[in-house]
């Protein structure tokens, strides 16, 4: 199966003022994610910000940041209902109206470096309710072995797709740890027919971002995981880590999906 590359260019925590060529308006997000299309990128993993550099759930710049990015490539769009964690759950939830190709499922609540992340199991089975109702696909972020056994749980209740797509997050400070071992651990546990990706927040991106695509998995590029190309050095924006991890991925005779070819794998 070809890789497919998910660009994540802005995430809910990082402002200018960590590196300055984080895109935060709607023109720079679809900038960047044009870019990333053209070096490889296959899903486009989006959060939106307001004109403070604040997360937002605001349909209104969803919409403009959806038209933006349509105009410019045919990648598959990902909606984060993560969005940020001071934004209420109802508001983050409302995002899939939007009905982009994708969204995330995050299906557990968890600490989160020094805050807290909130997905209520109510909210979240009305989210993975509405997900399917209006025929967008759940990203499910897995942070833990719980959560995977919560969206088992919720596939078993029919409020998922018979096939599931996960990214095993590491790294956050409440989660799993950034380890080779953890990531080995997940893997096989997972269903069988699992689409799956890596999510490296921090140091260890590039070494567990290359030990997935090893192990036969997806990548995530983007300032959301990491705002560093190498140690030390601040990433000139979201296309260096998109083409170092296109070259990891052809450096390990993996050949990389398009938009249209991961589409029709995700069904
Ligand atoms: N940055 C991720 C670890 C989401 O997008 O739904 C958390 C997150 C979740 O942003
Ligand atoms: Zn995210």
């Amino acid at each position: 199966m070809p890789v497919a590359i998910t660009v994540a260019p802005t995430g809910p925590v990082a402002t200018t003022a960590d590196n300055p060529s984080l895109p935060t308006t709607p023109e720079e997000i679809a900038d960047a994610v044009a870019e990333a299309y053209v070096a490889g990128a296959a899903v486009a993993h989006i959060h939106l910000r307001d004109a403070r550099q604040r997360p937002t759930a605001d349909l209104g710049i969803g919409r403009r940041v959806m038209e933006l990015i349509a105009e410019r490539s045919p990648i598959l769009v990902q909606l984060s209902t993560g969005v940020g964690l001071d934004v209420p759950f109802e508001e983050r939830a409302r995002l899939v109206e939007l009905r982009p190709r994708m969204a995330t499922l995050n299906p557990c609540s968890m600490s989160f470096g020094t805050s807290q992340f909130l997905n209520p199991p109510d909210g979240v089975r009305r989210l993975a309710a509405s997900m399917r109702d209006l025929g967008v696909l759940p990203e499910l972020e897995i942070y833990d072995t719980g959560h995977l056994e919560a969206c088992l749980r919720l596939r078993d209740e029919g409020l998922l797709p018979e096939r599931l797509q996960f990214s095993i997050v590491l790294g956050v400070r409440g989660g799993m740890a950034a380890t080779a071992d953890n990531l080995l651990m997940m893997v096989r546990r997972l269903p069988a027919d699992a689409i799956w990706q890596v999510i490296a927040i921090g140091r260890s991106n590039l070494e567990l971002t290359a030990i997935g695509l090893a192990l036969g998995g997806n990548a995530r590029a983007g300032l959301e995981d990491t705002l560093h190309l190498r140690r030390g050095v601040l990433a000139d924006g979201n296309l260096p880590l998109v083409e170092r991890t296109v070259a990891l991925a052809r450096d390990l005779d993996l050949t990389i999906a398009d938009a249209r070819e991961f589409a029709a794998e995700l069904g």
